[in-house]
């Protein structure tokens, strides 16, 4: 062998294992959940580059997913390419418990949930499920995105996550395989909610009994007549098709439970600060778009739903609701008084 042909056989040897140890190439999404800063320096900005995943439950289409995804743009194009964040839709990753797991291990580095979950990992996030605390979306934001709002991000550092942002999730409201008109007639429901122990409370002081679940499970579980009843947004009641088999919709309100999107604190701990900012501003900036999002979508599905023969009932005197509920409320006044104390404020 010539002495050229060594060289070009070492220079190639030599670039083999420079590409293997950078870990370059296309693993996005790397199921390992590995993303060491790999600095491959492959044209992208200076820096480490990360590949890394986020769990959505909801499909493609809706606002919430359409605002991970501009969070992810926003990331990719601020880090010049060298972060990128694949939003995996549809529950693909597992449903909000389990991903919420998953993102406190490190497994999966990112996820947007509902605050409903939430409240098992850190007692907090309870709070979002009293029903009745806020009047309006407007109050809920103005809450969110003042001081104590914000601080809810932080506080999860102790559970092993760091909050991002808040979306919106609009109000939540009952509805039912059987007639369902009036409060009385949840009186002995078993009725579908959210995994958090406030909702068993909630339920009981309305005489139904709750039956919590993950939400990829309500739509058979109406169906085959495990549960009577369900309790959801416009937007989820439209696109989990739950409105199919629980065609009686009784508009309550009784919660707003706002979306959250978290990071990993493991994967968080890791990054420097100049990414942690990069992703911390991206999430934020990322918030109206998925408003806005939500505000049309919200319409949407109210208009599908009724084109679609739903029987709609709005309550008009909240009182009734209200008092059946104080009870829970107030058992819960003195573990969230400084929450309640800043919603109260933010009116
Ligand atoms: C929807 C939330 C979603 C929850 C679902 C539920 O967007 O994150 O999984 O409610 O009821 O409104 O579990």
């Amino acid at each position: 062998m010539n002495l050229l042909k060594m060289r070009s056989w070492s220079l190639l040897v030599i670039i083999l294992v420079v590409l293997l140890i950078s870990g370059c190439g296309s693993g996005g999404g790397a199921a390992s959940g590995e993303n060491n800063p790999s600095g491959n320096g492959s044209g992208a900005g200076e820096g480490p580059t990360y590949s890394f995943r986020l769990a959505e439950a909801h499909p493609a289409d809706y606002p919430t997913t359409k605002g991970d995804m501009r969070f992810a743009e926003l990331v990719k194009e601020r880090s010049d390419g060298r972060i990128t964040i694949d939003v995996f839709p549809s529950a693909q990753l597992g449903e909000e418990k389990a991903a919420i797991e998953q993102v406190q291990l490190g497994a999966i580095e990112f996820t947007r949930v509902s605050t409903g979950p939430m409240a098992e990992f850190n007692k907090d996030y309870g709070v979002f499920s009293l029903p009745y605390i806020f009047d309006n979306d407007e109050h809920v934001w103005k809450f969110l995105l003042g001081e104590k709002g914000m601080s809810l991000l932080d506080s999860l550092q102790s559970s092993g996550l760091q909050g991002l942002g808040w979306y919106s999730s609009g109000s939540r409201s009952f509805y039912s395989s059987k007639p369902l008109a009036s409060i009385e007639d949840l009186k002995g429901m078993k009725i579908r909610v959210q995994e958090n122990k406030v909702n068993l409370a909630v339920m009981d002081a309305l005489g139904a009994s709750a039956t919590p679940m993950p939400y990829g499970e309500v739509y058979s579980s109406l169906q085959t007549g495990v549960i009577d009843s369900a309790e959801n947004n416009y937007p989820s009641y439209y696109s989990s098709k739950h409105y199919e088999v629980a065609p009686h919709l009784l508009l309550d309100s009784h919660q707003r439970v706002p979306e959250v999107l978290l990071v990993s604190k493991t994967v968080w701990d890791k990054l420097s600060e100049e990414d942690q900012g990069i992703i911390r501003q991206a999430a934020l900036d990322s918030i109206e778009f998925q408003r806005e999002e939500w505000a049309k979508y919200e319409q949407e599905s109210e208009a599908a739903v009724r084109a679609a023969g739903v029987t709609i009932t709005e309550v008009t005197d909240l009182q009734p609701w209200k008092d059946a509920v104080k009870p829970v409320i107030d058992s819960y006044r003195s573990e969230y008084s400084s929450i309640l104390d800043a919603i109260e404020a933010a009116k």
